[in-house]
């Protein structure tokens, strides 16, 4: 299988984050990217490229321009202020507020954001926007008509909107993969969220449209990030009403509920047959993830990845969340050794 993966990355470590009532440093680092393509070399996975830079129109086939730009800018704005540290938001329009955008840095990333495990830095947008270009590329090579792509991603970004970033996510890398295949003619995409948390970026993207369907497996959001959105009653709404699927799960769940719930959205997958699959891949679904609780185990990847295959569709795999960072590599490629072994 193709990897598509570029350096840029390293240039997004934010510093902390707050993570039960405590100042942590961020759990989604550079090292996390650089075990996966390591264990991508070790096991000999397949050619790994760098990604071509298809430039800024497939991101804003997604993502509001006002965001964008404000993203873009954001740095900037900073240095000139001479502040020490990352930019992290701390202030949002939640009930009783109203959702006015000022004029200030600060307020503009309340505006723009759901919480405070965004930090952006000198070289976040950098990253950022490689990650997104990486998820293309990957996108192109199935277009041009490869079986699968992996598509080597960091930071993640299921969890950001069209114009809110989130929980370590600022571009939707698997949405602007999913739009570019529609806009290339493909006339259905599934997509399927094993990471541990809800997809609610990518789930409020397409939630108004039939032409993507997608399933998300992850931690109950009654009790787990991203809270509020996730349920099993979020079937869609308009013309997007019966294309999306949520199977929330309990904590402490195994192969054995995960599974079950993968076969659920699998069947959802086939009725819908859908020209392509883009799977957002999260391994912090795995037993010793330190901000998770779910049980999988590394050999449960394997099977992930066979039963993905089953449905016989060419398949994009674009890397989420993971954060056992020894561990993350074998799990993730697994998925993808599982893939190609049926
Ligand atoms: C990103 B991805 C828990 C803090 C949770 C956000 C988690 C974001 C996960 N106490 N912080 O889906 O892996
Ligand atoms: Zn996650």
């Amino acid at each position: 299988m193709l990897t598509i993966y570029s350096d840029d990355h390293h240039l997004h470590h934010g510093r902390s984050e707050l993570i039960d009532g405590q100042l942590m440093p961020c759990f989604e680092m550079p090292s996390r990217a650089d075990h996966i393509l390591q264990r991508v070399m070790d096991r000999k996975l397949g050619p790994v490229e760098a990604p071509t830079d298809f430039g800024m129109q497939p991101i804003k086939r997604v993502h509001d321009e006002g965001f964008l730009a404000f993203f873009q800018s954001a740095w900037q704005r900073w240095a000139e202020m001479n502040v020490e540290g990352d930019i992290l938001p701390f202030t949002w329009p939640a009930r009783s507020l109203r959702k006015v955008k000022p004029t200030s840095l600060l307020g503009q990333f309340g505006y723009y954001s759901f919480d405070a495990g965004v930090p952006i830095t000198a070289g976040t947008w950098q990253a950022a926007y490689s990650a997104a270009q990486v998820a293309l590329t990957a996108q192109a090579a199935i277009q041009k008509g490869a079986n699968s792509a992996f598509a080597l991603c960091r930071p993640p970004g299921h969890h950001a909107a069209a114009d809110v970033m989130g929980g370590y996510c600022y571009l939707n890398n698997a949405a602007i993969a999913t739009q570019a295949f529609l806009d290339q003619g493909h006339k259905k995409v599934a997509i399927i969220d094993v990471d541990y948390h809800h997809g609610n970026g990518t789930q409020s993207i397409f939630y108004a449209r039939n032409d993507v369907l997608f399933t998300s497996i992850h931690g109950h959001p009654e009790a787990e990030f991203p809270f509020f959105l996730g349920y099993d009653d979020e079937p869609g709404e308009g013309p997007g009403e019966g294309f999306n699927f949520n199977y929330p799960l309990a904590a402490g769940s195994g192969w054995n509920e995960w599974s079950a719930a993968l076969e659920q959205a699998c069947k959802q997958i086939a009725a819908y047959a859908p020209d392509v699959l883009v799977v957002s891949l999260g391994v912090d679904t795995f037993k010793d993830d330190p901000i998770s609780q779910f049980k999988l185990d590394s050999p449960d990847y394997l099977a992930m990845g066979e039963r993905l295959k089953r449905l016989g569709l060419p398949t994009l795999f674009v890397m989420e969340g993971g954060y056992a960072v020894e561990e993350i590599g074998i799990n993730a490629v697994n998925v993808l050794e599982g893939f190609e072994r049926v």
